[in-house]
């Protein structure tokens, strides 16, 4: 039996791997690389990344039964063509929560206390003294919206309190016991918009959440507001955020993700000043990525001794229901 993995050595360490070495052989091979499509015709189990894993991907590989996604997304991945062809669609939820919610922090205090900005003006200007740089602002008593209050949400959710926080959140499904437990508030997405003054994603890609937030969106929030974004590019209508961000709809944003990835180093977005951006590093510290791939070793070896995998993705929890 094989177990490719495409998300390279860095990701899922060689001692992770050996777990598996007694029961298949395993592979290093990224989607780019000579040989991919080659070993993918034997494997039986993909440690999968962001590759796109539709039926033209599938008739490749013929003999997978599982796609074990590294990362709790799996947008990229067409759960109901894997289904039908018996493939398990596992991911990785719990695991990243806390280092996605950090970096939303991360986010966060960057734009309110021009971070960037400043550490620029300290390496180029400060000694000339000719310069001040403008004032942030405080987080204490202001208002974060959070939209999607599933794993990721709750725990920015939890380090809101620390900062003094007032948390607006909106969700399908109203979560009592959040409530409860952070003091968060329920509110419909157009009044969360237009009371919060800063407003982070955190719902997963879907047909129902694509462009969840277009121009009309972006125009309910304050003039002041900030908009975070760590969940999926396609979230937001970028052009329309773009637009925003020009004519002071709102004052900035902070992103890990985008339309396109990675955004292209002409993309107007670019050049701005009011946003701070990252390259998709949610997930990316050492001890998250290593549970993320002990998680997916988890699921492999289920299905490699011909078990049913513990992290399935909910469409295929038939069993749960
Ligand atoms: C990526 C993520 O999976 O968990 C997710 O859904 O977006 C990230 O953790 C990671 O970059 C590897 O593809």
């Amino acid at each position: 039996m094989r177990v490719l993995i495409s998300i390279g050595e860095r990701n899922f360490p060689r001692d992770v791997a050996e777990g598996l070495e007694a029961l298949a052989e395993v592979i290093y091979l990224s989607a780019r690389e000579k040989g991919y499509w080659e070993a993918l015709r034997e494997a039986v189990a993909l440690v999968a990344g962001g590759e796109r894993i539709d039926e033209e991907f599938l008739d490749r590989a013929p003999r997978l039964r599982l796609v074990a996604r590294f990362g709790v997304g799996y947008d990229n991945v067409d759960v109901e063509a894997c289904t039908r062809r018996g493939v398990y669609v596992t991911h990785t939820p719990g695991v990243l929560s806390g280092a996605v919610a950090d970096l939303t922090w991360g986010l966060i205090l960057s734009l309110a206390r021009g971070l960037p900005g400043a550490d620029r003006f300290v390496r180029e200007r400060w000694a000339q003294g000719l310069e001040r740089l403008p004032f942030g602002f405080d987080l204490e008593g202001k208002t974060l919206g959070i939209i999607g209050l599933g794993r990721i949400g709750a725990e920015v959710a939890r380090r809101a309190q620390g900062f003094g926080v007032r948390v607006l959140y909106h969700d399908v499904v109203r979560k009592p016991e959040l409530e409860e437990a952070y003091g968060v508030e329920y509110a419909p997405l157009e009044e969360l918009l237009r009371a919060s003054d800063i407003v982070s994603i955190h719902v997963p890609l879907l047909p129902s959440t694509e462009r969840l937030i277009g121009e009309r969106e972006l125009r309910m929030m304050k003039p002041t507001a900030l908009l975070i974004n760590t969940s999926r590019g396609r979230v937001i209508d970028q052009r329309a955020l773009l637009k925003a961000l020009r004519e002071g709809w709102i004052k900035g944003a902070g992103l890990d993700v985008y339309e396109e990835e990675p955004i292209p180093l002409d993309d107007p977005l670019l050049r701005l000043e009011n946003v701070v951006l990252t390259p998709h590093i949610g997930s990316a510290t050492r001890e998250t990525r290593r549970r993320m791939a002990e998680a997916c070793a988890l699921n492999v070896k289920a299905v490699l001794e011909g078990r049913r995998p513990p992290n399935l993705v909910p469409e295929q929890r038939i069993d749960d229901r």
